[in-house]
């Protein structure tokens, strides 16, 4: 493949109901859309870095830039041109995970409608439909609490994740098993909220019978998350931490996890994210992919990846319309608490003209 062009593209997507998490609240997602075109097709790509760099050291802007200044010539100057080319293009930059995966989606999208082979296909998908979870936010009460979570799984959703932090833990955890029941797949995201010294603490979680604690201390912390997985009864899985398969090996050699959230942004793109599924496979270690509140496109990417064999919780693959009234695709609609797997080539699905236009803030063409 040769690239003519490339668009970046930003877009403002209002949210149903604000996500409040342990570095922030959000009410609306920016996100930073790639949209490459060669002779033969177009492929998108989207950037899963929000407006501040409050879940990791990347963020849109710096993305958008990085891009333009280094990633899209240096990717044009590429010969032959396909998906495997990408990622030892970009190797000589450091970092910028999230910026290299959008470009890597975008390109591999090219690629494959070029072939007629969809993502799910490409990347070795082993069903035709995946079970979702749902990412619940911290809230202003347990009562509103209560109300969320019932309103998701009479939605149908099969498992339920719940943000805490310091402050909001213990109670809201006790709180939603005793009113929904043991029987609830539940699960909790602290994003990096916790310190070595709240071992003790994060203890008292263990009799509610949790799958999983996500990422309890700050990313860099391997060692801490070691040690505090010898001491709690909950499994601990690894988010942040887990910026590729080289350090997804280190932190299973460290006994610092023994799940991994896999989200294909924070870890360079599609072809790191399989391999690490194929490593965690080899090592027994169960894994589910993560969100990043995606539009239809990186949701579509999502759900195939989601699709492969060793995915065996069910990830924060949520219907659009947990996040969004409106999404520039048409919507992935929940059924049966599953989402089914695009099979067209490629994505499977582009963006509305009329609704992506309707929401987008900035476009810039990059002649090649
Ligand atoms: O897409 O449903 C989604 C988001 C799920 O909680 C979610 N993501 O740490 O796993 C995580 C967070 C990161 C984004 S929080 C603004
Ligand atoms: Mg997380």
């Amino acid at each position: 493949m040769k690239l003519t062009g490339v668009e970046l593209r930003t877009i403002q997507l209002p949210l149903v109901s604000p996500f409040r998490t342990s570095f922030g609240t959000q009410t609306a997602r920016e996100a930073l859309l790639l949209r490459v075109v060669t002779p033969d097709a177009e492929g998108w790509g989207e950037c899963v870095a929000m407006s501040d760099p409050l879940y990791s050291s990347e963020y849109v802007a710096a993305c958008a830039d990085v891009l333009r200044r280094f990633f899209i010539p240096a990717v044009a100057q590429v010969e032959r041109l396909d998906a495997n080319a990408v990622g030892p293009a970009l190797a000589p930059f450091k970092g910028h995970r999230m910026a290299k995966a959008a470009l890597e989606m975008a390109v591999l999208d090219a690629e494959l409608r070029t072939r007629g082979v969809s993502f799910a296909s490409a990347l070795g998908a082993a069903v035709d439909r995946v079970p979702c979870g749902v990412s619940v936010g911290i809230m202003d009460s347990i009562p509103e609490l209560l109300d969320a979570v019932e309103g998701y799984l009479d939605a149908g959703y099969l498992r339920i994740k719940l943000k805490v932090e310091p402050g909001w833990d213990v109670e809201p955890v006790r709180a939603v098993r005793e009113r929904f029941g043991d029987e609830v797949l539940l699960q909790v995201d602290a994003n990096t909220a916790y310190r070595r010294s709240d071992a003790r603490h994060l203890a008292r979680l263990d009799p509610y019978n949790l799958l999983l604690i996500e990422q309890p201390l700050d990313e860099e912390d391997l060692l801490g998350h070691a040690q505090l997985a010898k001491v709690l009864t909950t499994p601990v899985c690894l988010d942040e931490s887990i910026v590729s398969a080289r350090s997804a090996a280190d932190a299973i050699a460290l006994g610092a996890c023994s799940i991994v959230n896999i989200k294909p942004g924070r870890v360079g793109g599609y072809l790191e994210a399989r391999r690490i599924h194929d490593l965690c496979v080899a090592h027994d270690i169960p894994v589910w992919c993560g969100g990043m509140l995606e539009t239809g496109l990186g949701r579509a990417a999502n759900v195939a990846l989601a699709a492969l064999p060793g995915f065996t919780l069910p990830g924060d693959t949520s219907a659009s319309d947990r996040y969004y009234a409106m999404d520039i695709t048409e919507p992935f609609r929940l059924s049966d608490g599953h989402l089914t797997v695009p099979t067209d080539p490629g994505l499977g699905l582009t963006p509305i003209p009329d609704a992506l236009d309707a929401v987008t803030t900035n476009t810039e063409w990059i002649p090649l």
